[in-house]
């Protein structure tokens, strides 16, 4: 109803995410930097799952709803939604996916370090294998997939990197959707090079303490700066940034396109 105000249709509630993503603490420092609590809104923890079957009964319905989101996601390819302008910079500016290593590995297999130092990619591709998952199909079978569409990808990333004759490598990553498709990926990138890939989900924070105590080697998973800004100056000095794998990630809150009034995070006030 575009002549009811927002916040008593949806209880001034912000559909969240679980309570360990990185995320939800931005949101929450939104409520307080917009002057939201204070309004009676509030964020809801859930689950990603939870989250987009809400989203998408609300879609069905063209009902309103507000969300934790954040790209690269297939939320934004399967739903008409739109972020909303976040003028006080709560979620960053630019947040990137990187690559980072435990301190030491370098040396103690520089081949399949060479490997993740050249592995990155962007979000129209990491989508080929994220929707793929959605759908249904098993993730090692998609990142198999994207590599035979993609052998000149495959072949650069691979460049010089030298044979593991069975050497271990210990990857674990959080198990969003995005590093579901990435994780998997890598894997199958290493194996082919004869390494021996394991894989591990885990929550956020302690993937960050896998690879910050060497329990790990790498881990795809990091959004930095803003999202996990808190693991990395935590454990500053305890792992090796080895690079951006994805350029242009973003957090935010989104809405769906139908709900006009509603641009920016300062218009769930009014
Ligand atoms: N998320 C969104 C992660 C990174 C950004 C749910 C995928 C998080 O909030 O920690």
């Amino acid at each position: 109803n575009p002549h009811k105000k927002l916040g008593p249709q949806i209880n001034y509630t912000i559909t969240g995410i679980d309570a360990g993503a990185g995320e939800m603490g931005a949101a929450q420092k939104a409520l307080t930097a917009y002057g939201l609590k204070s309004k009676n809104w509030q964020l809801q923890t859930s689950s990603t799952a939870a989250m987009t079957s809400t989203l998408d009964k609300a879609i069905k319905n063209h009902q309103a709803i507000v969300i934790t989101a954040w790209e690269p996601h297939w939320m934004f390819t399967k739903y008409p939604i739109k972020f909303l302008k976040d003028p006080k910079n709560v979620f960053g500016k630019t947040e990137n996916l990187h690559t980072i290593a435990r301190t030491g590995f370098k040396q103690s297999n520089p081949g399949a370090y060479k490997l993740l130092s050249q592995f990155h990619w962007d979000k129209t591709q990491m989508s080929e294998i994220m929707l793929k998952v959605n759908d249904g199909v098993d993730p090692a079978k998609a990142a198999k997939n994207y590599m035979k569409k993609h052998p000149k990808q495959v072949a650069a990333w691979l460049k010089g990197v030298p044979n593991g004759h069975g050497k271990k490598v210990k990857l674990t990553y959080v198990a969003w959707d995005s590093e579901i498709a990435s994780t998997n990926l890598v894997k199958q990138l290493l194996d082919k090079k004869g390494y021996d890939t394991t894989i591990q989900p885990l929550e956020a924070q302690p993937m960050w303490a896998s690879i910050a105590t060497g329990a790990a080697d790498a881990s795809v998973s990091a959004w930095l700066p803003t999202t996990h800004g808190l693991y990395a100056r935590q454990y500053k000095g305890e792992f090796v940034d080895v690079r951006v794998n994805l350029k242009g990630a973003k957090t935010g809150l989104a809405v769906p396109k139908y709900m006009k009034n509603i641009n920016s995070i300062e218009d769930l006030k009014s």
